[in-house]
C-alpha cells in the first residue's frame, strides 16, 4: 500500500513534557516518524507520496473555529508575553468554574487544553498542519479506489477534541479524515482505535452520531491515561446510543487476550456494515513501550493486521503512538504488512 508522509512532522520538535514532577524530553519525538519511514522503504511497502495541501476546511468540519484560531496564533501570544520556555498550560477551568475564553494566553493555553504533557513550540502549528494533510491525502487515495492506504501521521491526533489538545495531540487526524470519508458518500464509516490509549477525542467528536462508529481498545482509564474518559459503559448518546464501544483491559495484557477484544471490535464492525474503515494506529501496546503497560510482541502485531485485512474494508491507517522508537518501524509495518497479506 502507498504511504503519505510530510518530512515538515520534523517542525514538531518539543524540549519539554511535563512528567513525573520534571520536564523531561518528550516521548513523541521526531525520531519516531523516520524510523517508520526507513521501515516503509526498506520492506518495500509502497509507493512514498508527500501530501497535498488540503487547506483547513475539512479541518475545520472536526474542529471548532476558535480552536484552529487558538492553535494557529498560540506561539505568536506566548512569546509576546516574554515567556522563557515552551507553552505549557497549567490552569483549567475545573468544576464549578466559569467556562469562557479568557484573553491572557495562559488562560486560554488551559482553555483549549486537557492536560501539561504537550507544550506548545514554534513550529507545532505548521507540523498539526501536515499531520492532518497526510492524513487528508491518504484518505483521498482511498476514496478514490485505493484498498488500503498509510497515512504516516506526526504529531499524533486521536486525543484531541473538537477544541481540546492534549496526551501530544492537536488535530484528530483519525476524526477529520472519517469526516472526509461522510462528506464524500460514504454513509457509514468505522473507527477502530488499536493504540494503547483510549482515544478520547474520536469517541467525544462522534459520540452523539450513529454514521461514524467508534471502538477503543485501550488500558483501563482508572489506572492509565486519559484517566478521565474511556470506561466500558460509555456507549453513546441520542443518536450515537450504541455506537461507541470501549475494550478496557488492566496491565500485563498478552495478544491472546487483547485479541479477543479485537475479535468483538470486528463483528462490530462487520455488524454495522461500514462502508470504510479507519484505523487509530497506535504500536504503545508492545511489551517494551516506556509509557504502557500491554505485552504484545512484535510478531503479533502480523497477526493484528491479518485480522484486519480479513474485514475486507477500504482501509485508511492513521499513525496514532509507540514509544519504543527502536522497534516502532518493525511494529507498524508488520500491522500493514500482516493487512495486505490477508487480501
Ligand atoms: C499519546 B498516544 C504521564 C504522561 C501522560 C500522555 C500519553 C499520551 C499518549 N506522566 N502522557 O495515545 O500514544
Ligand atoms: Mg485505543
Ligand atoms: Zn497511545
Amino acid at each position: 500500500m502507498k504511504t503519505v508522509f510530510s518530512p515538515l512532522h520534523n517542525r514538531r520538535t518539543a524540549m519539554t513534557e511535563l512528567d513525573g514532577g520534571i520536564l523531561i524530553a518528550p516521548h513523541e519525538k521526531p525520531s519516531r516518524a523516520e524510523t517508520i519511514l526507513s521501515r516503509v522503504r526498506q520492506e518495500q511497502l509502497g509507493e512514498v507520496l508527500p501530501p497535498s495541501e488540503s487547506g483547513l476546511g475539512p479541518v475545520l468540519r472536526v474542529h471548532t473555529r476558535d480552536y484552529v484560531d487558538f492553535l494557529r496564533t498560540s506561539w505568536v501570544d506566548w512569546t509576546a508575553g516574554d515567556k522563557p520556555g515552551e507553552a505549557i498550560p497549567a490552569v483549567w477551568p475545573a468544576r464549578g468554574m466559569q467556562q469562557r475564553v479568557p484573553k491572557d494566553i495562559d488562560g486560554r493555553l488551559g482553555y483549549y487544553s486537557f492536560t501539561a504533557d504537550t507544550s506548545i513550540t514554534e513550529g507545532t502549528w505548521d507540523a498539526a498542519c501536515a499531520s492532518a494533510n497526510v492524513a487528508l491525502t491518504a484518505q483521498a487515495l482511498v476514496a478514490n479506489g485505493e484498498p488500503a492506504a498509510f497515512a504516516l501521521c506526526r504529531p499524533p491526533g486521536h486525543h484531541a477534541h473538537a477544541d481540546l489538545f492534549g496526551g501530544y495531540c492537536f488535530f484528530n487526524n483519525a476524526a477529520i479524515s472519517a469526516q472526509a470519508f461522510r462528506d464524500q458518500g460514504a454513509r457509514r464509516v468505522a473507527v477502530l482505535d488499536v493504540d494503547f490509549h483510549h482515544g478520547n477525542g474520536t469517541q467525544s467528536i462522534f459520540y452523539q452520531r450513529d454514521d461514524v462508529m467508534t471502538i477503543s481498545l485501550h488500558g483501563d482509564p482508572d489506572l492509565v491515561f486519559p484517566h478521565f474518559l474511556g470506561f466500558e459503559d460509555e456507549t453513546g448518546e441520542g443518536p450515537g446510543e450504541g455506537f461507541n464501544l470501549n475494550l478496557v483491559y488492566p496491565p500485563g495484557t498478552p495478544f491472546p487476550v487483547w485479541r479477543e477484544g479485537l475479535e468483538t471490535a470486528c463483528a462490530r464492525i462487520e455488524a454495522y456494515q461500514a462502508d470504510v474503515l479507519v484505523i487509530a494506529l497506535g504500536v504503545d501496546t508492545f511489551e517494551q513501550d516506556p509509557i504502557s503497560f500491554f505485552k504484545l510482541t512484535s510478531a503479533d502485531y502480523l497477526l493484528m493486521g491479518e485480522r484486519l485485512g480479513r474485514l475486507n474494508l477500504p482501509t485508511l491507517f492513521t499513525m496514532e503512538g509507540g514509544y519504543d522508537v527502536d522497534a516502532i518501524g518493525v511494529n507498524v509495518v508488520n500491522v500493514l504488512k500482516g493487512f495486505e497479506g490477508a487480501r
